[in-house]
């Protein structure tokens, strides 16, 4: 497969390469760069952008003049090795402040704290010339249920996210917010744990308009649900903002392997969906437009070469599925199986144009003379559409 150029529009946070490989039951394995460092040795491997936290690159508590001095040296650097800071994501996990949450703490104190924390970063985002502000609301949760009012904890995770987000306009800022939704861990139970979750949520903000989705591969499949499936909700609601792609086999701790390291299957119809669109309506339909963003960790057992390696293998995959999923579209063979299967025929609205209830009523042939044991009798072939898939995949 071809090298990745920035034309394909791979990005990577800083978090992922730079992770040092502490964990809960070890020290780190691998040493710690300097943040530029990552972001330099990322352009060489293709990539086209990076995304990070604060603190990734700005230690928690550092004075203005710090602060200033570390983010001039990091914009020079990106912007010499040709980089663009597509995303900027907040720290309001990692300090022992927000150990019971940050915007949707039982302390008032850190909520306040955690709001301005944030909105500090949205002008970062902003300087930055980032399109995404994304939130991952790590600590916003509990182990214990009768520790959270959850409908309190709601209720400030709601006038969070709209403050936000109203500052964010009121500013004129070009920065959409995408809330990156997982299950649990860190906390015993994380709030808005699912995409379907945080879709409901966000119909409940009064500017939900510019609020959207960073779906996690490993997350959602920590739920035990469909990735694919995730993303294409979000996608058909107008809310797929971002991607974290990664790998995770199984319902199991947070691994970040490699994307598609874990379901490789899963991946290949990810990246079928990202590529090419819904299948009945193709690139005509809703596509995906944002950036192709890894959250992966290289594992602990890796050295740094360990860690481009797997920085590339991410970039590799996505296009090696990417490749297969054309080809798997262009299929004759595989077009023929989407039409028997009826995949197709799901475009079609269940009323004809104009029809009306009344009418559907009056009409026998849709029930009184519906023979549905003669219906039930078809074979869908997805069995076969399945195959094709796969042959296309390992072939
Ligand atoms: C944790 C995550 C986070 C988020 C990040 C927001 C540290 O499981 O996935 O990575 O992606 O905080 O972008
Ligand atoms: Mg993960
Ligand atoms: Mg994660
Ligand atoms: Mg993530």
């Amino acid at each position: 497969v071809r090298k990745p150029t920035p034309d394909d529009r791979f990005s990577f946070g800083l978090w992922t390469v730079g992770w040092t490989a502490r964990d809960q039951f070890g020290e780190a394995s691998r040493p710690a760069l300097d943040p530029w460092e990552y972001a330099t040795k990322l352009a060489e491997l293709g990539a086209w952008g990076v995304t990070f936290h604060d603190d990734d690159v700005v230690p928690f508590g550092s004075d203005d003049a710090t602060r200033e001095r570390i983010l001039s040296t990091f914009k020079k650097a990106v912007d010499d090795a040709g980089l663009v800071v597509e995303m900027v994501t907040t720290n309001t996990f990692g300090h022992p402040v927000f150990k019971d949450g940050a915007l949707t703490s039982n302390d008032r104190s850190v909520r306040r704290f955690a709001m301005r924390k944030v909105l500090r970063n949205v002008d970062l985002a902003a300087e930055l010339g980032a399109e995404t502000f994304v939130m991952w609301g790590g600590r916003e949760g509990s182990e214990y249920d009768g520790a959270k009012d959850v409908g309190a904890a709601l209720d400030r995770y709601r006038e969070g996210i709209d403050s936000v987000a109203a500052y964010i306009k009121d500013q004129g800022y070009g920065l959409k917010i995408a809330l990156e939704p997982k299950p649990n861990e860190p906390r015993g139970d994380i709030l808005l744990p699912t995409v379907g979750h945080a879709l409901g949520f966000i119909a409940q903000l009064e500017n939900g308009d510019i609020v959207g989705l960073n779906p996690e591969t490993g997350h959602e499949q920590m739920a035990g649900l469909n990735y694919t499936h995730g993303l294409a909700q979000a996608l058909w609601s107008g809310k797929l903002f971002h991607i974290d792609l990664n790998g995770q086999r199984s319902i199991k701790y947070d691994q970040d392997l490699v994307f598609g390291h874990g379901d490789l299957l899963s991946a290949f119809f990810t990246v079928d969906l990202i590529e090419n669109g819904f299948p009945g309506a193709g690139t005509d339909g809703p596509m995906y437009t944002g950036p192709r963003h890894f959250d992966y960790k290289p594992s602990r057992t890796e050295g740094m070469d360990g860690v481009w390696e797997s920085a590339r293998a991410n970039m590799e995959m996505y296009l090696l599925l990417a490749q297969k999923a054309k080809a798997y579209r262009a299929d004759p063979e595989v077009q023929a199986a989407l039409e028997a299967s009826g995949v197709l025929e799901l475009s079609q609205p269940t009323l004809a144009p104009g029809e009306t209830l009344a009418d559907l009523l009056a009409d026998r042939s849709a029930f009184e003379d519906f023979d549905a044991d003669d219906a039930a009798a078809r074979d869908f072939g997805f069995v076969r559409l399945n195959q094709l898939a796969m042959a296309h995949l390992v072939g």
